[in-house]
């Protein structure tokens, strides 16, 4: 073997890995287990960018050294392949968006391939396979078969909701349901119908069909969920997104809404990435209170309820505000007040949810004429309509207090309606908080004199005797809307008969998607399913449609890491034994982008597979890291503004001060360190420089201009990994993009320093191989000196890695690198454990140079991790200055654990000591352990 030749040394490797099926693990190795994986990926057309693998590259390392250190390591990849650009490209070109998706995978596992990961390709999944979404249908029906139990606190099969039902109707039930599920005994349920006890199931069902606002986006022609959302438009595409009630599937998710923060406590994820959840959860402790109607309306209708979590402030109540949807604005709404309240709802439809929730200046609303009273005093109290109260939260319906609250204050003065102040310490509405907590109450009846936790109590009791109110927690988490108007996703297990869903057979899974003319609504503006041609469920002689939405994206990916524990399975998603050795996932390292939609999905459909028993953990991901964003640096070229853009003229970086200039992108690729290729440039980009450009120089170079921004392709600053991986091979760049900084932070991209990393494993290699390229390894005994090197680095390295920090691992090998290379140090000893310590940065030379090593077995992977040994690791030894008299004369080395006595014995035995001594007596020795020895005579 001669120079470090990275490309065969690469694919010889890479070959070999395959070939053995080097990666493959069991079930059942006699080994702990350890479960590492990657946010799976959606195999888009533009292929990896090197963004894209930092956090493979950082879990491939973790999963490589845990390997070592004797774990049965299950490390996967596979593919979120339904989606919507593929869809939007089949929608463009009438190619299947299964073909493109498959033509993008492949694409994908040869980039991945080619970086040397030691995923087990034969576990590898894909969403979109019939094979595998036949188990996402799966778990979609065991949600339809089952309800939550509030007292058992889970989810429990609907068999067992519909024995109680029969025994004893629904009275005693405690179960997350629709609001409007009626009453009714065991003699009324026995006497309904089929199809009136079926329709029943359906209000207690984990997912349902619902009537539901939801952000229908036209553009797309589908619904999308609000993380795909921002800013008000679509996230992908940009197009409007409008309010829109629609029939949908949903899921029970709010059953689960405690749960899912409780959880959180468990988990070893970012405190940030908690806070997004508890934050999108949004757990309020308040009350329900119930205000009568001055002058009631039909029946039950006599009260409007609100939930406030400041009970405390109902003394300075003024008014009441309703959102315009809530279903009593129409009865109690007077003559004289109807053309105001019509106008106001008309307005306030046009208005998204969030554009409500964010605005706070604006302030509009109307009367409705009707008036309610305090319950504590039997005050009257106006009502409003408003467009800042919510009709999904709470009631719908708020107390307002505009001593207490900004929005309620602003609408106080707009209406000129009377603030009443409640605390005596309340000076105005910007300190209130402040005052929540010292102030005592004034002019509040019973609660006089009070503090905030006394009167909050006192009033829950209070309303809770009189049964106008009760204590209440409320969270802001809403049920998820689970249909898309699209075609490419998982469709839907369930047909219906009259009106009413019913699940298909298990043994008609998979409902594979039909074949479709177009992947557009029908002209009648049916979601694309509805052009299969008989597309139909045969049922006793009878055809019953399908359902023609399709599942979200996170339908597939909330359960996925299940799968790899047993992808070939049929019989079951995975078996009750791949579930049991594998349990959960150890470490899960992906984008933060995924905070509240995927992560907050996936622990509720685990969580309900747990109450099931088919899972066996309460939280799927123990551990989660995020990576950070990997940037883009972008080069700029400065083109002088001129009338004549046929001879245009670009000035370099340092020049363009003295002109007045348009900067634009040029492709990165045709720049090195900042130098402009401009051949490459001209050849390139004749739309903006032509053959006759001018390109006025710094120092015979054209400099670019640099800024840092998101790597994209409209910003021309997109890296190629295989680009780099053919120049400098994937073992180069996957210790670079580890050394660029901290694993979770963001950082720029900047090819300059590449060069740095592929000098220090041909460094690496010259301790294998000289210049001449001969093999001088021996195998002489290592010094002390060398052992000290190679264990204080296998100490680090083994601890930067417990804690994920890659970049100081890194350069902790570069470290030893360097000082075994000043140590001249080929000693077979010490190398062969250098080369486990780098394997699990740098595998392909690792394998290389293990293999040359003459090391069994044959791969570096089944090597184990070197363990250090503590005498090698200490500075065991300290050089004293020693001072004779106050001046230094020389220095001694002693263990830093010796005794004083021992030290001042050797000091004064010492042959320069006692020459500057002089023959004379010590009268003193002092000894400053670590520090100092002073001899005084
Ligand atoms: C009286 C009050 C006095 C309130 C005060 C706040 C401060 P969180 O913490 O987010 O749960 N509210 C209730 N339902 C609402 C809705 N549908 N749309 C808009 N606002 C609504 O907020 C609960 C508080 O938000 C409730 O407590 C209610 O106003 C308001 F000094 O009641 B509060």
């Amino acid at each position: 073997m001669g120079a470090y030749n990275h490309k065969e040394i690469e694919r010889k490797w890479q070959g070999f890995w395959s070939e053995n099926e080097t990666y493959k693990v069991d079930n059942k190795a006699g080994k702990p287990k350890y479960y590492v994986l990657d946010m799976f990926p959606y195999p888009s057309g533009a292929g990896l960018h090197v963004g894209h693998p930092l956090g493979y590259i950082a879990s491939d390392i973790y999963s490589r050294y845990k390997r070592l250190k004797g774990y049965n390591v299950l490390h996967p990849m596979g593919f979120d392949s339904f989606g919507l650009p593929a869809e939007q490209y089949a929608i463009q070109t009438g190619q299947h968006p299964a073909v493109t998706t498959e033509n993008n995978i492949t694409r994908y596992i040869s980039q991945l391939k080619n970086l040397g990961f030691s995923y087990d390709w034969s576990r590898e999944v894909r969403t979109s396979d019939p094979s595998y979404y036949r188990w996402t249908q799966w778990i979609f029906a065991q949600l339809f078969n089952s309800w939550y139990n509030r007292n058992t606190d889970k989810a429990e099969p609907i068999e067992d909701l519909i024995l109680i039902f029969e025994k004893e109707g629904n009275g005693s039930i405690n179960a997350c349901c629709d609001d409007d599920t009626p009453i009714f005994s065991a003699n009324e349920w026995r006497a309904f119908s089929g199809e009136e006890k079926h329709a029943l199931t359906l209000k207690y069902r984990m997912t349902y069909v619902a009537e539901a606002t939801v952000n229908w986006c036209a553009g797309l022609g589908s619904v999308l969920s609000n993380d795909e959302v921002k800013d008000g438009v679509s996230e992908r595409g940009g197009f409007p997104v409008e309010q829109k009630l629609m029939r949908q599937w949903m899921m029970r998710i709010t059953a689960y809404a405690q749960r899912l923060l409780d959880g959180l406590d468990t988990v070893e994820w970012t405190d940030s990435l908690k806070e997004q959840q508890r934050n999108w959860i949004g757990r309020s402790v308040g009350a329900m209170v119930r205000f009568e109607l001055e002058k009631p309306v039909d029946g039950k209708d006599n009260f409007v309820e609100v939930f406030t979590t400041r009970v405390d402030t109902i003394y300075g109540v003024t008014f009441m505000v309703l959102a315009p949807e809530h279903e009593l604005v129409a009865k109690i709404t007077t003559a004289e007040q109807r053309a105001d309240v019509e106008q106001y709802i008309e307005n306030a439809k046009k208005r998204s949810e969030r554009d409500r929730m964010s605005d706070v200046k604006t302030v509009s609303g109307a009367f409705t004429g009707a008036y309610v009273l305090n319950p504590l005093n039997s005050e009257k109290i106006p009502v409003f309509i408003a467009d800042y109260v919510l009709a999904g939260y709470g009631t719908g319906a708020v107390m307002a207090v505009p001593s207490g609250d900004q929005r309620d204050w602003n609408f106080a003065r707009h209406f000129d309606l009377p603030v009443i102040q409640i605390l005596d310490a309340q000076k105005d509405i910007e300190n209130e908080a402040d005052a929540t907590k010292e102030g005592r109450y004034v002019n509040s009846g019973m609660i006089d004199g009070m503090t905030f936790a006394e009167a909050t109590q006192a009033l829950i009791s209070w309303l809770e005797e009189k049964q106008v109110g009760n204590g209440k927690v409320n969270y802001r988490l809403r049920d998820a809307v689970f249909s898309r108007q699209r075609y490419w996703g998982e469709p839907v297990p369930v047909y219906f008969k009259n009106g009413l869903p019913y699940l298909l057979e298990d043994e008609d899974l998979p409902l594979e998607l039909p074949v479709v003319d177009k992947y557009l609504p029908t002209a009648t503006g049916e979601p694309p399913l509805g052009r299969a041609e008989n597309w139909q469920n045969h049922v006793d002689g009878n055809s019953y449609n399908y359902e023609l939405s399709t599942m979200p994206g996170w339908a597939g990916s909330s359960w996925y890491w299940y799968r790899y524990m047993d992808p070939h399975n049929t019989e079951a998603f995975a078996s009750k034994e791949a579930i049991s050795y594998w349990q959960d996932v150890d470490l899960y390292i992906g984008g933060t982008e995924h905070a509240t939609g995927h992560l907050l999905y996936s622990r509720f459909w685990n969580k309900f597979m747990k109450d099931r028993g088919f899972v066996i953990k309460e939280e799927p991901f123990k551990k989660l890291i995020n990576q950070g964003m990997i940037q883009g640096r972008s080069s700029f070229v400065y083109r002088v503004k001129s009338d004549n853009y046929s001879r245009p003229v670009f000035v370099s970086a340092g020049l363009k001060p003295a002109y007045d200039v348009t900067p634009l992108h040029v492709d990165v690729n045709i720049v090195t360190n900042d130098v402009l290729d401009v051949e490459a440039f001209k050849l390139s980009r004749p739309d903006i420089a032509g053959e006759n450009a001018e390109f006025v120089l710094e120092d015979g170079k054209y400099i670019c201009g640099v800024e840092v921004e998101k790597m994209s392709k409209s910003k021309f600053n997109v890296v190629n990994p295989d680009d780099i991986v053919d120049k400098y091979g994937a073992d180069t760049l996957r210790i670079y993009e580890m050394f660029l900084g901290p694993l979770e932070q963001a950082k720029p991209w900047n090819t300059n320093g590449i060069d740095g990393t592929f000098r220090f494993l041909r460094k690496l290699w010259r301790l294998f191989y000289n210049d001449t390229e001969q093999w001088v390894v021996t195998d002489a005994e290592p010094s002390k000196e060398e052992l000290k090197v190679l264990h204080k680095t296998i100490k680090k390295i083994e601890a930067d890695i417990e804690g994920f920090s890659f970049n100081t691992a890194v350069s902790s090998l570069m470290v030893c690198v360097n000082e075994l290379g000043s140590l001249k140090c080929h000693k077979k000893a010490v190398l062969s454990e250098l080369v486990v310590l780098i394997s699990p940065y740098a595998p392909h030379i690792a394998e290389e140079l293990w293999a040359v090593l003459g090391n069994q077995p044959g791969t570096v992977s089944d090597a184990t991790f070197p363990q250090w040994e503590p005498q090698y690791v200490i500075d065991d030894v300290f050089e004293y200055p020693v001072q004779i008299n106050g001046k230094v004369r020389t220095s001694l080395s002693f263990a830093v654990d010796a005794d004083p006595k021992s030290i001042e014995a050797e000091v004064l035995a010492n042959e320069t000591v006692q020459k500057w001594m002089e023959g004379k007596p010590a009268r003193k020795v002092i000894v400053v352990p670590k520090r100092i020895v002073n001899v005084v005579i």
